[in-house]
């Protein structure tokens, strides 16, 4: 998966300087040799680390062609089929969020989707704000869970609503948001005399996989005239599956959805869109700056498809149509397929988890996120209590795991402490490469790997 080195070693390996001559095409191709064998594998079948593994051979072969034509998706006339075909992927994930029209835009990342939507909440509540910047507002205070993901803080942070304006909503032991809780804050926030303007629920948090219940926090929203979001980067891709789309149940009933393809679908990275279900051109309103160089509103064609100034960049990249070829290629069953199939084998992974001595399941996870601890042998005895959990702390048994892994290169697999709970591990599932054999290696690499701990 890795060939693991310090950066001071990978410095003096890759001879990075740029120098006033060129090198030899012996040595670049030395050089992409070099790049090539010290870059992580995400395509590896033992990659486990991120909410991404792999990468579709067709969605490949669409960057492989949108690379080579270097086109920036602004205008209709340097992007003709590019804009057609975000247009089309667009329409088709409406579709299966349940709304009968909307708009959308994709995006260099999810991070930054959630940040439109929250910028488009602000902006409905207040269109002067685009003009008169944030002067004589009152204070804007935005709702999430606690497991919601870091971009929302960024996001406040960056549009000068203040990270200390973000009420973070207290979660229930499956890591869901508890729509008693965001009523009562709501209404603290009335009392207080500041604005509530939006509410950001997360369908599929970044640590637990967890779905917030969205059709109770859309009645919410509703009775007090919020703006809904649902980050649904990592979950959304569930709404392919008619198995599993009843996670996302209510999405129908949000303003706006950030879903990423590049995660559990493959599409690779970075394939993100921010949808909207307006469809009266709120995208355009809130972003638009009318430059005249690009959008020339006497040109001969319909301008209605120069969208760029829908959005916050101008050179933008055309990343649906690598999802577009994928999709065409697969199908929608194809995709269904993959979401099914990751899904089961996480589920095999969490049967084998409870059969295995030493493993310790964080909680029955509802997606891809397999939360589990490893018990070294000289703990197993020990009563559950503050004092176990400290002394696996101090045995530092994730982090360790995690260096052994990442130098052998076998395998890798990220562990983080999260909401009191010590080091973890999170396993995601998704490469259809994975098989059973990669989960079974897994827990037997752990073991080999903790043996002596
Ligand atoms: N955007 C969340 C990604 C972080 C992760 O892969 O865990």
């Amino acid at each position: 998966v890795c060939e693991w080195r310090a950066p001071e070693t990978l410095k003096q390996i890759l001879d990075l300087e740029m120098r006033d001559t060129g090198e030899s095409h012996q040595k670049l191709l030395q050089l992409c040799r070099d790049v090539i064998q010290y870059s992580v594998k995400t395509s590896h079948p033992r990659f486990f680390n991120q909410l991404y593994a792999g990468i579709d051979y067709y969605s490949l072969v669409g960057r492989f062609i949108t690379e080579a034509l270097n086109p920036s998706v602004y205008t209709y006339e340097v992007s003709p089929v590019f804009l057609l075909v975000e247009e089309a992927v667009i329409k088709k994930m409406i579709e299966f969020i349940g709304w009968e029209e909307g708009d959308g835009i994709f995006n260099p990342g999810g991070s930054i989707s959630n940040m439109y939507a929250m910028n488009l909440a602000r902006y409905r509540f207040c269109p002067e704000i685009k003009e008169k910047g944030l002067s004589g507002l009152p204070r804007l205070v935005l709702f999430t869970s606690e497991e919601c993901h870091y971009s929302m803080k960024k996001a406040a942070s960056f549009l000068g609503i203040g990270t200390e304006n973000v009420y973070f909503i207290k979660t229930d032991e499956k890591g869901k948001m508890m729509p008693e809780e965001l009523e009562k804050q709501v209404q603290r926030t009335r009392k207080e005399g500041s604005a509530p303007f939006l509410v950001c629920a997360t369908a599929g948090t970044t640590v637990l996989g967890a779905f917030d219940p969205l059709d109770k926090i859309a009645d919410i929203c509703e009775k007090h005239g919020l703006w809904l979001h649902v980050d649904a980067s990592w979950g959304g891709s569930a709404l392919v599956s008619r198995k599993h789309c009843r996670l996302l149940h209510g999405i129908h009933r949000a303003d706006s959805v950030a879903w990423n393809p590049h995660k559990m679908l493959l599409a690779g990275i970075q394939c993100c869109a921010l949808l909207v279900k307006d469809n009266s051109g709120l995208l355009k309103k809130c972003y638009s700056a009318k430059a005249a160089y690009l959008f020339q509103q006497d040109k001969f064609y319909d301008v209605s498809y120069d969208t760029g100034d829908k959005s916050i960049q101008c050179s933008r990249h055309p990343d649906a149509f690598k999802f577009w070829l994928m999709w065409k290629a697969l199908g929608t069953t194809g995709l269904e397929e993959r979401v099914n199939r990751a899904l089961a084998l996480a589920r095999y992974l969490v049967e084998e988890i409870k059969k295995r001595e030493g493993f310790k399941l964080l909680l029955e996870p509802e997606y891809a996120n397999v939360c589990f601890w490893y018990i070294p042998p000289t703990l197993r005895k020990m009563e559950d209590g503050p004092e176990f959990w400290q002394k696996l702390h101090q045995a530092s048994v994730a982090p360790i795991i995690k260096e052994r892994m990442m130098k052998k290169g076998s395998m890798m697999l990220g562990y983080q402490p999260h909401r009191g709970k010590v080091n973890f591990f999170r396993q995601v599932v998704i490469s259809p490469q994975v098989s059973r054999k990669d989960m079974d290696f897994l827990l037997d690499e752990i073991e080999l790997l903790a043996k002596d701990l």
